[in-house]
């Protein structure tokens, strides 16, 4: 099934320089990104990004990490499009993550790992609209 799914190039990859490698591993996956932007989210836009989380001990600690710097967001869009993503992704501890995957390579800790995407199709139309509106979608079911 064709799927479109939000992922994110966290502040901890995107400072260093690890946009590139990452999307050739998304590539590689024959994921293509359909739209994309660069920003620096204030603490109310991670508020409400993760508000799931709100009630979570690593909440504050969270809001920290992803405002301290700019991050690089991107809708994927390809066959199984949220499981293969995740599985490039890897586990969300680090240590835990695959070999191979974007996490065990490049994340440092469950919470500076890198990257984020969406866990079910209801997250990513939440996600994906929280930063684009169907305009900005290059080949979505809009267009
Ligand atoms: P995933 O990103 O793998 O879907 P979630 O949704 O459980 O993981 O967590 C969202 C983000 O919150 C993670 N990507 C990570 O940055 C942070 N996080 C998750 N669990 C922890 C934890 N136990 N301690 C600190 N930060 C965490």
């Amino acid at each position: 099934m064709q799927e479109q799914t939000l992922a994110i190039i966290k502040p901890d990859a995107f400072s260093r320089n690890l946009v590139g490698p990452i999307i050739a591993m998304a590539a590689e996956k024959q994921l293509s990104m359909v739209a994309a932007r660069l920003l620096h989210l204030t603490r109310k836009e991670v508020e409400s990004f993760y508000y799931v989380h709100r009630d979570k001990d690593f909440f504050e600690s969270l809001i920290r990490f992803m405002t301290e710097g700019p991050i690089f967001v991107m809708v994927l869009q390809g066959e199984n499009a949220l499981t293969v993503w995740r599985e490039t992704m890897g586990a969300t501890d680090p240590s835990k993550a695959e070999e191979g995957t974007i996490r065990q390579r490049f994340g440092e800790s469950i919470e500076r790992n890198a990257v984020h995407g969406s866990d079910s199709p209801e997250s990513a139309r939440f996600e994906i609209g929280f930063f684009f509106t169907s305009r900005d979608l290059l080949e979505g079911p809009n267009s």
